[in-house]
């Protein structure tokens, strides 16, 4: 099985817990993005009916259009009932790293307004600890002299050998901007960074930082899909 059928098989899952009248978190990226198409499946199949999205990305926003998905947003719903979101890594406590799509703070206002979120991954995101793997932590944040807000990430997490870095568009090399109209700066670590709930503190703490990428003690289910078939995790 390819990494992408692995991902279709575990939204395929996720959307069986979706039920007519429920407001969905619609998540961003290639996992999430199946999810979506299946949703939009059932509901023209007549299977879901009454069915609100409230998108994570302009992207996902401009395919749940297209595909005839009805729309609306938090300040609307307040309360979501589930959302359906993929993840860069998950670790065994189910924290998730999220975000290299760039789409984090649209993803952690929906999904911390919602009942029930079910991550769906193929297992080469399931991690030992958060941030372990090198690849990028991301944090969102203001243009305003982003060099002073990187510099003082980087800084915070030295003994974890943290080196920061602006992310830019691999089109034309320009700072890459949110759909919120920040930058990311993404953060990569040589060694562990320890508590995580309190490395959410320190970041959040600073001002000019958004939101982080770290989403912890969020996911109620994560649906992992890997060559053995398909395991449910529960919080
Ligand atoms: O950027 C994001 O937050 C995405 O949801 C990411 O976490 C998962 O993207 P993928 O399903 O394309 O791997």
């Amino acid at each position: 099985l390819t990494q992408d059928e692995l991902k279709k098989i575990a939204a395929y899952k996720a959307v069986e817990y979706v039920e007519s009248g429920m407001v969905l978190g619609l998540g961003t990226g290639s996992t999430a993005k199946h999810a979506v198409d299946r949703i939009a499946e059932l509901l023209r199949q007549g299977k879901l009916h009454s069915i609100v999205g409230i998108p994570t990305s302009k992207k996902t926003h401009d395919q749940a259009v297209s595909l005839g998905i009805p729309l609306s947003d938090l300040d609307a719903h307040p309360v979501v009932d589930l959302a359906i979101d993929g993840a860069d890594e998950v670790d065994p406590f189910l924290n998730l790293v999220k975000g290299r799509g760039g789409s984090l703070l649209r993803e952690k206002m929906v999904e911390s307004s919602c009942r029930k979120f079910v991550v769906i991954v193929d297992e080469s995101k399931l991690v030992k600890h958060l941030g372990a793997s090198g690849l990028a932590m991301p944090v969102e944040i203001v243009p305003f002299c982003w060099k002073f807000t990187a510099q003082r990430l980087q800084t915070l997490f030295e003994d974890s050998g943290c080196v920061a870095q602006l992310r830019t568009s691999v089109e034309n090399g320009e700072p890459f901007v949110t759909d919120n109209r920040n930058y990311i700066v993404d953060l990569y670590f040589k060694k562990d960074i320890g508590d995580l709930k309190a490395a959410s503190d320190e970041i959040l703490r600073l001002a000019g930082v958004v939101e982080h990428g770290m989403f912890l003690d969020m996911a109620t289910t994560v649906i992992v899909a890997g060559e053995l078939g398909v395991t449910v995790k529960n919080k």
